[in-house]
């Protein structure tokens, strides 16, 4: 289907120029009678009590990692702590106008605007809505140990409760608001908006912009904040991100009752320092941060600097700017301006900075002129203020006190699973939402109309159908695609040329015509953004699948896939979800760079599972179980078999649902004499190689398919090597620390007294990959199989080798580096 953008060249070549937007630079004037009146006294002074609770939460973490006590408590705290003295008006100021359902994501620099945040909720709450969350909250444990030192309302209790869970979950502690998984850089407490704060630079853009994203998609209400550091600004995924969330197929294309754009705000924390580096002036060149937003829109992202030493202004600036955003013409950008009075992190010499320029922030600290704002206008006496200090001090040792206790406070208990099982809960949900899934066609008016007419098998009487009247591995997909789509309304997918073009490779051909834009759309160019907004989407509450045309690009989306993706379901303590599919091919023909099967690479990182189906069966079955699951998958696609019907398992692919069984390899031919494993599309050619053994040597080959690399039971292929003795691993990754070492070294644990020879591993060569014609040579072939098994496990009479597979080969190139 065509999209009817047309691009007018006459147009396109006119001679003309663009206007720049004006960027207004710290525009908030101040005006104490009308602040008086729409704040209210007690809120202007709120705001004041609130920053001193940030200020005095982060002297105590300061004092503790300094000098290891506080008041007298004594504590030697192992873990991080970036703080953000100085910066408290800008976190208190942009909480004021939020409500529970507006979410901020934060920075490794969050402490302050995780207490921000959460005081803001607590004031406008009411007493039993609070109750509610603390009782429920990870079995209302943290709840329980505040219940005991706290007295007063309960608001007070949950102020103590925000205090505590928060230090407990940066001392790594049980009650931690995330049993102490995150810490530090990663707490947070999803019940009052305050979403997860990364440790990766600029890791929140993303993210919070796919949370956004799930907002809209979902009609849920609320704006997203991504608060970030100015020298996240260099960041490759903090402009994929706001690429992402400007789009303007949001107002061209969507229908227009989504409401438009997502609605993000990038909230650049500008305290001019990256750790020693200076983003002005240094690292950067854009002068005033603010102009980035010229390069984005025609809106210039509404982007404003606005002063973070007064809590008005910013309050003033997001309430502003959430109306833009609850209209649907974001993203916003803000350049916040603030500073640190406090170094990096305890250990920071401050050697990069000079001490005049810190006292002289000192001199504006929001702190003091906001302090005297209250006094000159008769909001507060000094008595008044120093009273906050005293009763905030107060409680935080007592905070401190039950944080630092062992008895109290207990770190979660490693023995057993407690960690892995919070990586995969392994849970599966027809659908996270109830309403009606959005469809454009009834399901019996879509391409499954011509699908399921198809031959599902494609071989009859051992000869192959015409391909294009069978079920392909790509229209399998298609299929379980289209299944989940009809049963969870807040499934929705994306990548590059996902929509009219149908993925690169047509897998979503047929989908266009049944969905409507916001459930499946085309992003930019921007991969980085494609996982990590599809990372915010799924721990927002939806399913969502993404695509990376090769897996070749999973460099581009590094951080997302192996540190978002992967990590968030247990540094959050399964306070999140990831029901995340991250679809990924594996390519040849193209070269160096399109070419390779990076499987051992996500298999390394804790915290993914990893598919990759070889056959048109699998493909749809476990794209199934993938999709009904709320773990993240990277689910790996082979090019070479996306045009192949079914032809290993009898009756083909079935119409109705089903699913492959989680982990277990495919037994695709028994045998007694050898077992040859595989992964990918190396199995056709591991058959090839089994007919010819059988043919030419009477050797009969099991042959298995090892479908998962995580989780994997090894129980088929080990049952198999204690039958035959013998075993080949082979698939088109390359040989050097490719997953077929990890299965060989498990196998030769596993079944070592039932091996006759050694585990050999047949990889792609450890070159680059050469073009097409050469391909030949670099990729595990029939001959190479026979040849590796002929010089490594049990000579073949009267074998004539055609490569070199000997172990002295291996040597020679190990020896290399080839
Ligand atoms: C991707 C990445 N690169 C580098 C670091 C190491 N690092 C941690 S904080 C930091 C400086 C960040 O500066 P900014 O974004 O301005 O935030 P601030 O610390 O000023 O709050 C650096 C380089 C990191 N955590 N992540
Ligand atoms: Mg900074």
């Amino acid at each position: 289907m065509t999209k009817l953008i047309t691009i007018d060249p006459t147009e396109a070549r006119k001679k003309s120029a663009l206007k720049s937007k004006e960027i207004p630079l710290n525009s908030y004037i101040s005006d104490p009678k009308k602040e008086a009146k729409k704040y209210g006294q007690q809120n202007l002074i709120c705001m004041y009590r609130d920053m001193v609770y940030i200020r005095e939460f982060e002297t105590m973490l300061d004092r503790i990692k300094k000098e290891g006590t506080y008041e007298g408590i004594e504590y030697n705290h192992k873990g991080p702590a970036h703080l953000s003295i100085g910066q408290e008006a800008a976190a208190v100021g942009q909480s004021y106008h939020l409500t529970p359902d507006d979410l901020i994501f934060g920075s490794h620099r969050s402490h302050g605007e995780i207490l921000a945040k959460s005081l803001s909720a607590i004031a406008k709450l009411g007493d039993d809505e609070l109750t509610r969350v603390m009782e429920r909250y990870m079995g209302s444990a943290p709840l329980r140990v505040v219940e005991k030192f706290s007295q007063g309302s309960i608001k007070d209790l949950a102020i103590n409760y925000i205090l505590y869970g928060t230090l407990a979950e940066i001392f790594g502690r049980e009650n931690g608001f995330n049993k102490g998984m995150g810490g530090s850089m990663h707490a947070f407490f999803a019940p009052f908006g305050v979403m997860p704060n990364n440790a990766i630079v600029g890791g929140s853009a993303d993210i919070a912009t796919g949370a956004a994203l799930f907002k809209r998609v979902n009609r849920k209400p609320g704006i997203v904040i991504a608060n970030i550091g100015d020298a996240s600004m260099g960041c490759g995924p903090v402009w994929e991100a706001m690429m992402f969330a400007a789009m303007d197929q949001y107002r061209t294309l969507w229908d227009k009752e989504i409401g438009g754009n997502p609605p993000i705000l990038f909230n650049f924390m500008n305290n001019f320092y990256g750790m020693g580096g200076q983003p002005q002036g240094e690292t950067m060149a854009f002068g005033v941060l603010a102009r980035v937003g010229l390069g984005v829109n025609p809106e210039a992202m509404h982007a404003e600097r606005v002063d973070g030493y007064n809590p008005l202004a910013v309050a003033d600036a997001i309430e502003r700017k959430r109306q833009i955003l609850q209209e649907g013409h974001g993203p916003v950008l803000l350049d916040t301006v603030t500073y640190r009075f406090s170094g990096h992190s305890p250990s920071d010499a401050s050697a990069y900075r000079d001490k005049d320029e810190i006292e002289r922030w000192q001199q504006h600290d929001s702190l003091v002129s906001y302090g005297h704002y209250l006094k000159e206008n008769d909001h507060a006496d000094e008595v008044t203020l120093e009273g906050f200090q005293a009763d905030i001090t107060e409680r935080l040792v007592k905070v401190l006190q039950a944080a630092a206790s062992l008895e109290i406070s207990p770190r979660v208990s490693i023995q057993g699973e407690a960690i892995g099982d919070m990586m995969f809960p392994n849970q599966f949900k027809e659908r996270l939402a109830e309403s009606e899934p959005e469809v454009l066609l009834p399901k019996e008016e879509s391409r499954l109309k011509t699908t399921y007419a198809k031959h599902r098998f494609g071989l009859e009487n051992g000869t192959p159908l015409p391909k294009l009247r069978t079920v392909t591995y790509a229209e399998a997909l298609y299929e379980a695609m289209m299944h989940r789509f009809y049963e969870d309304p807040t499934m929705i997918a994306f990548g590059e040329e996902n929509r009219d073009w149908g993925g690169a490779f047509g897998v979503y051909r047929g989908l266009t015509e049944a969905l409507p834009y916001h459930r499946l759309f085309n992003s930019p160019i921007s991969e980085a953004a494609i996982v990590g907004a599809a990372v915010g989407y799924a721990l927002s509450g939806g399913r969502v699948v993404a695509e990376l045309m090769y897996n070749d690009f999973l460099g581009r989306a590094g951080d997302e896939v192996f540190n978002q993706m992967a990590k968030w379901q247990s540094m959050s303590a399964n306070v999140l979800q990831m029901p995340l599919v991250l679809r990924v091919s594996v390519g040849s023909k193209y070269g160096a760079q399109h070419s390779q099967d990076w499987t051992s690479i996500v298999a390394h990182i804790p915290g993914l599972k990893v598919m990759f189906p070889a056959t048109a069966y699998d493909a749809k079955g476990m794209l199934n179980l993938a999709l009904r699951g709320t773990d993240p998958v990277v689910f790996f696609e082979s090019q070479r078999l996306y045009a192949e019907p079914e032809t290993l398992v009898e009756g083909g692919v079935p119409v109705d649902y089903y699913e492959v069984k989680m982990g277990e390899p495919a037994l695709r031919r028994t045998g007694s004499d050898l077992t040859i494993v595989t992964i990918g599309a190396t199995l056709y050619r591991a058959l090839e190689a089994a007919d010819e053994l059988a043919e030419k040597y009477h050797l009969s080959s099991e042959v298995i398919d090892t479908r998962f690399i995580n989780p994997l039971n090894y129980e088929t292929i080990i049952q198999s090597v204690k039958k035959t003795g013998k075993v080949v691993l082979a698939s088109d990754a390359s040989e050097r620390a490719s997953f077929l070492h990890t299965m060989a070294s498990n196998i030769s644990q596993l079944a070592f007294d039932y091996l006759d020879g050694p585990v050999a591993v047949v990889g792609a060569r450890n070159w680059i990959t050469p073009p097409a014609e050469l391909e030949e040579s670099f990729f595990p072939q029939k001959e190479w199989l026979i040849d590796t098994i002929h010089e490594r496990i049990l000579p073949l009479p009267g074998h004539q080798v055609s490569t070199v597979q000997a172990t002295s080969e291996i040597l020679r190139r190990n020896r290399l580096g080839i």
